[in-house]
């Protein structure tokens, strides 16, 4: 089954910081819009396809064309996002999170980790490979700070070519000084770092992967912010096998770590060889040129779709004909 944990943090206020919308009024639609894209085929809140700033579409795109391909079952979660999506979900919060240099991020992480947790163990007992998505602009810098507080020193991801890292820098020294921590301060507990800096889809994703691992084979689809939700798992003692599917454009990504920050923390690493370099549209092959990159679980989703015994070629002609119907 391939989930989509769904969430928003204040954080995708601050100007500049995400680029998982065209700007920061359009980004609230964002995460329905990925949602009902992946699940229907269409948006139906908004009738914009999420874009960047520049007009790059949404990997909801990618995953939607694995989807259809491969008729894998998709199941929608919602842990707090400021709109819910027009599809059908299972909802374990409704509350955003917070811009921890506002107040705490997540007060609620432990109740959505442990309802998680459930709602993985029962997951586990129908289904025997578990792929769990995002949708959560700004959740690369909570994915940061996370990282940060639990004593990783690395850089993360971004929606964008020129990944804005001073100024997610900068928010960590900031929340090093409200809250007195610093690099590895709360290292001895993975959710209350979460609890303080990190976002809602930290805590589910986390939470269903440990429900889920004694029954099932998990595999986070994403990037850095995958690797987060690795390290709260790590340090709150799980030892066996975390696996990442992503990309080749977050692998590659020279503005980021993820290689070396994957290896730290011990995680296997699927990544997927997506080609979008001869698409028609300058919307795709531009993510050749480090635009968007991942998300909305678009690498696993093509991982579990090639899996499944699909070529890639034939997932990349999907994405083009869907990516073509949905402008026209
Ligand atoms: C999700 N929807 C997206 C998108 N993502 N639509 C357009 N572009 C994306 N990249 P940042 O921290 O820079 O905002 O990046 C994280 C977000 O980008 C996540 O929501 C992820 O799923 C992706």
């Amino acid at each position: 089954m391939f989930l989509l944990c769904i969430a928003n943090t204040e954080l995708s206020k601050i100007p500049s910081l995400s680029a998982a919308g065209e700007n920061v009024e359009a980004i609230k639609y964002t995460v329905p819009s990925d949602a009902e894209l992946v699940y229907w085929g269409k948006c139906l809140t908004s009738s914009f396809l999420p874009v960047d700033p520049e007009g790059h579409p949404t990997p909801a795109i990618l995953t939607r064309a694995a989807y259809e391909e491969a008729q894998f079952p998709v199941m929608v979660v919602r842990t707090g996002s400021f709109i819910p999506p027009a599809c059908p979900y299972v909802e374990i919060s409704s509350t955003p999170g917070a811009n921890p240099l506002e107040r705490p991020a997540v007060i609620e992480a432990k109740r959505i980790y442990s309802w998680a947790k459930t709602l993985g163990h029962n997951i586990s007992a129908i289904e025997p490979l578990v792929v769990i998505g995002e949708s959560i602009p700004g959740g690369t810098t909570s994915a940061f700070l996370v990282l940060k507080a639990l004593g990783y020193d690395g850089m993360v991801s971004s929606a964008s070519p020129k990944n804005p890292t001073n100024l997610k820098v900068e928010i960590w020294k900031k929340c090093c000084e409200v809250y007195g921590i610093s690099e590895g301060s709360l290292r001895h507990k993975g959710l209350d770092a979460l609890s303080l800096l990190g976002d809602p889809m930290q805590a589910a994703v986390a939470g269903i992967a440990m429900g889920s691992f004694n029954r099932s084979r998990v595999v986070l689809a994403g990037g850095t912010q995958m690797l987060a939700v690795a390290a709260i798992l790590r340090h709150e003692g799980y030892n066996g096998e975390i696996e990442i599917a992503t990309t080749k454009y977050v692998a590659t990504d020279k503005t980021a770590n993820f290689a070396d920050l994957a290896e730290s923390l011990g995680i296997k690493i699927h990544v997927v060889p997506v080609d979008l370099s001869r698409s028609a549209f300058k919307g795709l092959s531009d993510y050749e040129r480090g635009y968007v990159k991942e998300g909305v679980g678009a690498g696993g989703a093509l991982w579990y779709a090639t899996y499944l015994g699909l070529s890639l070629d034939r997932l990349t002609d999907k994405i083009e004909k869907l990516y073509d119907n949905l402008i026209k």
